[in-house]
């Protein structure tokens, strides 16, 4: 056979592919299903919160909790001790950053497990310097501190640039974004009970387990204020963002990029990536009892707006990419448009969104909340970096 059939014949067996992947997937606005959200603000008893203490004692664990029984597994914090390491420390950037390597050292029951921290730290601002950190998924040429391998994904120059410390680590030092092997570290080292719980911790939660540990780093460095912290992950890094700032109010800004099913998405939707869909490729994601609301979003006591919620009245900001309908976009946005509602009613912190979506490309920065949607697709882009470190400037009075 020639080439150009053989071309012919390769396209058609792709997109048979493709239509088969997505045959079951809605793009389709008007096929949305009719759905009532729960209400952050009542209790699973039915009363009505009202204050900030019922808010802070009584529905915000109360919501936490049904988030991790029934989404991302009971997040573990006993552990016996923990050490930091300077590894490395140079100059780097020409001068204008200190490149220093921290490996993060965790025991537990005569277990031990080792996180390696990079971090950039701008040397031309007053320190402390206020510090980002992303939750890194893609591996290590997007986390050089050397600067051989470059990516937008972790902008260090540009983020440097700005002020901010460019912290990340890397997701597979606490479990291995693998189906076969995700148990390894975090889990089988610190808590191997958890894998035998319907409700364990599984990778979200080892992930957003090892930001916590990071922000225990920095609340020890006197060259990072961790009152100006911002954690920041991208789609199943932005999920894990998300579920660590929802429970670690040490965190000023946390940010979810394209985060999605499980993420910033709302799950009711069912729009682009459903939670069936999302369970049956990622099932080591979640705890095991996400799987009881495949194809039946509307009996989880919860949806995503909640987990927004739980943020208030720390901040929080959602990007979408408009090519990016597999994250649901307008679930994206829905959901940090009622989950803000906490701000205003509990908090008193006014959060004038619309709930007509910005247009592509107009960022909309609140006191506290912030939300853009971008042209193009899937990624974590300069662009997003630049609107974020606006809005943070904004927050925390730098500009
Ligand atoms: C996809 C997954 C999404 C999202 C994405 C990513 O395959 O379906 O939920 O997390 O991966 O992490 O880039």
């Amino acid at each position: 056979m020639d080439l150009i059939p053989w071309t012919i014949l390769l396209l058609c067996l792709f997109s048979a592919q493709l239509a088969h992947a997505q045959e079951n997937t809605n793009y389709d606005e008007s096929n949305v299903p009719n759905y009532t959200l729960p209400d952050p603000l009542q209790t699973v008893e039915g009363t009505a919160v009202e204050s900030i203490s019922e808010w802070k004692f009584q529905r915000r664990p109360e919501i936490l909790h049904l988030f991790s029984e029934n989404v991302y597994g009971n997040m573990q914090h006993h552990f016996d001790t923990i050490s930091f390491t300077e590894i490395s420390e140079e100059s780097a950037l020409n001068g204008a950053a200190t490149a220093r390597q921290v490996e993060i050292a965790i025991s537990r029951d005569g277990q031990k497990l080792n996180l390696v921290l990079n971090l950039l730290i701008p040397n031309n601002v007053s320190s402390p310097a206020p510090v980002t950190l992303l939750i890194n998924h893609r591996g290590p040429d997007n986390m050089d501190i050397s600067r051989e391998i470059k990516k937008e994904f972790w902008p260090a120059e540009y983020i440097v640039d700005r002020g901010y410390v460019a912290a990340v680590f890397d997701v597979e030092d606490l479990a291995d974004d693998n189906k076969e092997t995700y148990t390894e570290d975090l889990l089988e080292q610190l808590y191997p009970e958890e894998l035998d719980k319907p409700d364990g911790m599984r990778t979200i939660s080892a992930w957003a387990w090892g930001a916590m540990r990071a922000m225990d780093y920095f609340e020890r460095a006197p060259d990072i204020d961790e009152n100006r912290s911002i954690v920041i992950g991208h789609s199943r890094g932005g999920k894990t963002a998300l579920w660590t700032g929802a429970q670690d109010q040490r965190w000023a800004i946390t940010i979810s990029n394209e985060s999605g099913a499980g993420g910033a998405a709302l799950s009711r939707r069912r729009f682009g990536e459903t939670v069936q869909q999302i369970n049956s490729s990622f099932p080591y994601w979640f705890t095991p009892n996400f799987e009881k609301y495949n194809n039946n979003e509307s009996a989880l006591p919860v949806d995503q707006h909640m987990l927004i919620a739980c943020i208030a009245p720390r901040a929080v900001y959602v990007a979408s990419a408009a090519e990016d309908q597999w994250a649901d976009p307008r679930g994206e946005y829905l959901s940090l448009y009622h989950g803000a509602t906490v701000f205003d009613e509990i908090f008193g912190i006014p959060i004038p969104l619309d709930e007509e979506m910005p247009e592509v490309n107009s960022p909309v920065h609140t006191s506290h909340v912030g939300y853009h949607i971008r042209e193009g697709e899937h990624d974590l882009t300069r662009y997003d970096w630049e609107q974020f470190l606006n809005f943070a400037d904004q927050y925390f009075g730098l500009e």
